[in-house]
């Protein structure tokens, strides 16, 4: 079963027949209009991460959506020429199927000129326990570590550490592994290059008001997203879909 929050396209919950909730959500989450949501699947648009002046992450996020269906939504084209000064259209679409649930975000160029943005999926998984679940699929390869603003290669399985912000560019999969609840969820994506992994830790976690003190334990994204490393470019007329496929298995 999936929830949204009222007249958004956040996904606030899944729970797939025979399982537990997959997503975490902040007891603590600001759910009014204006604010971004703590938790589920917070969509970034048209840039992720900071923009002098403008809300983080965009604000696709934090505006009312138009349901087009009981699981897709677009965001008033008038909204997006006025905030961003594009014409485009941004539609989300959720599918689920037993154990495995597809979100894709479509971004349509309806202007005369090309432009470029940036997006993510900021999905947060529930976890038991963030000092007990490990990552595997990132070994060998190349990540932007934020935290330390440093380059650095992945050594085998991921592990959290306090808090950790990164944006891998050669993810194909993740594989999210956690002891504590008995499952594993399988992260795959198209139209996506970088991979970004966030846990705030308990400094960070302190910090946010929408989040308990103890919040980063039992959370962690992985989040599909084209960050400032593979920022995207549309022509005029043309399409980009990102999705983000989640299936979960116990064990
Ligand atoms: O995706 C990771 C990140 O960009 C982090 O740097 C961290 O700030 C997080 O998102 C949450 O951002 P928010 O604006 O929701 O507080």
């Amino acid at each position: 079963m999936i929830s949204f929050a009222k007249h958004t396209a956040h996904l606030i919950s899944w729970i797939p027949e025979g399982h537990d909730e997959v997503m975490y959500l902040s007891t603590q989450a600001f759910m009014e209009a204006g604010k971004p949501i703590r938790g589920g699947v917070p969509i970034c648009w048209p840039w992720f991460g900071s923009l002098e002046n403008k809300p983080a992450h965009g604000f696709a996020r934090i505006n009312s959506w138009n349901t087009i269906s009981e699981n897709s939504f677009s965001l008033p084209e008038q909204l997006i020429q006025d905030e961003w000064g594009n014409k485009a259209s941004l539609v989300f679409t959720v599918t689920e199927d037993g154990n495995k649930l597809k979100m894709e975000l479509t971004t349509t160029n309806l202007d005369s000129s090309e432009f470029e943005f940036t997006q993510a999926l900021h999905t947060y998984f529930k976890v038991s326990d963030i000092n007990k679940v490990s990552i595997k699929g990132h070994d060998k390869q190349a990540y932007y570590d934020k935290v330390l603003d440093d380059n650095d290669i992945q050594k085998g399985t991921l592990i959290f550490n306090g808090e950790t912000d990164r944006i891998y560019t050669t993810t194909a999969s993740s594989l999210l592994i956690d002891p504590g609840l008995q499952r594993e969820i399988l992260i795959t994506k198209k139209g996506s290059n970088s991979t970004v992994i966030w846990n705030p830790g308990p400094e960070k976690s302190v910090e946010m008001k929408d989040m308990p003190d103890d919040g980063y334990l039992t959370m962690c994204c992985v989040e599909a997203a084209n960050t400032h490393l593979d920022p995207v470019t549309l022509q005029p007329g043309a399409s980009h879909t990102i999705v983000q496929e989640i299936t979960v298995s116990k064990f």
